[in-house]
């Protein structure tokens, strides 16, 4: 059985109550990170301390987090990038004190994740957001910016580096001379310097799909389909060299086909983390997020959670996005209301599949147990 987790930003960045995620059934923990601290500067040991206190003080465990973002010129393969690799290393040595066990993180170069629209209204009267790859033809990234800027509202959104984007002209000429391959190897470079020591540590890194999974603003894409992630898993071949997969990333290309990674990955023992949310493709190079439930989109969430029962998954899940639903105001993508529909829906699939195979590999109790923190 997987653990569930939900992603909260942290006292003062996420309006979401810990006292209200406590109350979804079935959720163990929190997902955090420290968002202030600027990417490749050290997360100081007493603040990821104080983070643990308030998220256990609720009866939640904090052994994830998401993300530490790798600094841009460890992605560029500058000299200068041996200072944060290092820095990188010493987060890591502090997460692992305060009993961190995943660490995601994502090879993106410059951007997390890219929306055209945070706030389309569906039919329903729901928000969700959306990607068209035409819009983005006719903009140039600073336009882009500064769009996401004014229609983010007050949020900023999760890994988006407003500091470095700040500087999005100095290191998109950077970037002019990069091609997916020189990339590529940074990414090894990087994992070999940090791997080991999360061998020793007991942490599990947890690389996040590129999202879409396609080239935007023409900047390279490394981790978009089954046979890049191989190729990478087997670069630097160790257990904590692993995956976050997220459905509503890979989703988004029809010929990735989740159930079949998820086997795949999930055999090979590296499959740390997953992301289970639901998408509509509804073009070329163009979707909307959705509900979580299978009919709601084009992904079969069925047959993505009948994969994980079959492999035995015992890792953790997140539910991904959700829309803005029932009046809340929130960080796009991060309401209460939508994500805490879909932990419902998927432990009841995961309920429905473990049954009809006739196992259950967690009883009533000991969900309880796990889920309420009190014994
Ligand atoms: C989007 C998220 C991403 C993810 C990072 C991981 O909602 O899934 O922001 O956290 O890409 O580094």
């Amino acid at each position: 059985m997987w653990k569930v987790v939900f992603r909260w930003f942290g006292e003062g960045h996420d309006p979401v109550p810990l006292e209200y995620i406590r109350q979804i059934p079935g959720v163990e923990g929190i997902v955090s990170m420290l968002i202030d601290v600027p990417t490749g500067e050290v997360w100081p040991k007493e603040r990821i301390l104080a983070l643990k206190k308030t998220i256990e003080r609720h009866g939640l465990t904090f052994e994830v987090v998401e993300s530490v973002n790798v600094h841009e010129d460890i992605k560029l393969g500058l000299p200068s990038k041996d200072r944060y690799i290092e820095n990188y290393r010493t987060t890591l040595q502090h997460l692992a004190e305060a009993g961190v066990r995943v660490v995601v993180y994502n090879f993106m170069p410059m951007f997390d994740w890219v929306r055209t629209d945070l706030w389309k209204v569906l039919p329903d009267g729901s928000k969700t957001m959306a990607y068209d790859h035409r819009v983005l033809a006719g903009l140039s990234p600073r336009e882009i910016i500064d769009r996401m800027k004014r229609d983010g509202r007050s949020f900023a959104l999760p890994g988006w580096e407003w500091e470095r984007l700040e500087e999005i002209e100095r290191l998109f000429a950077l970037y002019e001379s990069m091609d997916e391959e020189r990339l590529f190897a940074n990414l090894v470079d990087f994992l070999k310097a940090v791997v080991p020591l999360c061998e020793e540590l007991g942490i599990l890194l947890a690389i996040h799909p590129d999202d879409p999974p396609f080239s935007v603003f023409g900047l390279p894409r490394i981790v978009t389909s089954k046979k890049q992630i191989l190729r990478l898993l087997e670069a630097v071949d160790s257990l904590a060299n692993g995956l976050a997969l997220c459905t509503g990333s890979l989703g988004v290309l029809e010929n990735n086909d989740i159930p079949d990674m998820i086997r795949t990955f999930g055999r090979m023992g590296r499959l740390h983390f997953v992301h289970l949310r639901n998408l509509k493709r509804t073009g070329d190079r163009s979707f909307h997020e959705v509900a979580h439930p299978s009919f709601c989109g084009s992904l079969d969430m069925f047959a993505i959670v009948e994969a994980l029962v079959e492999i035995g998954y015992s890792g953790y899940m997140r539910p991904d996005h959700g829309r803005m639903i029932w009046g809340e105001e929130g960080r796009p993508g991060y309401g209460l209301y939508d994500r805490a529909l879909g932990i419902a829906y998927l432990l009841g699939l995961w309920e429905g599949v473990e049954r009809m195979r006739g196992e259950v590999s967690r009883s009533r109790e000991e969900f309880m147990v796990a889920s309420s923190g009190n014994p």
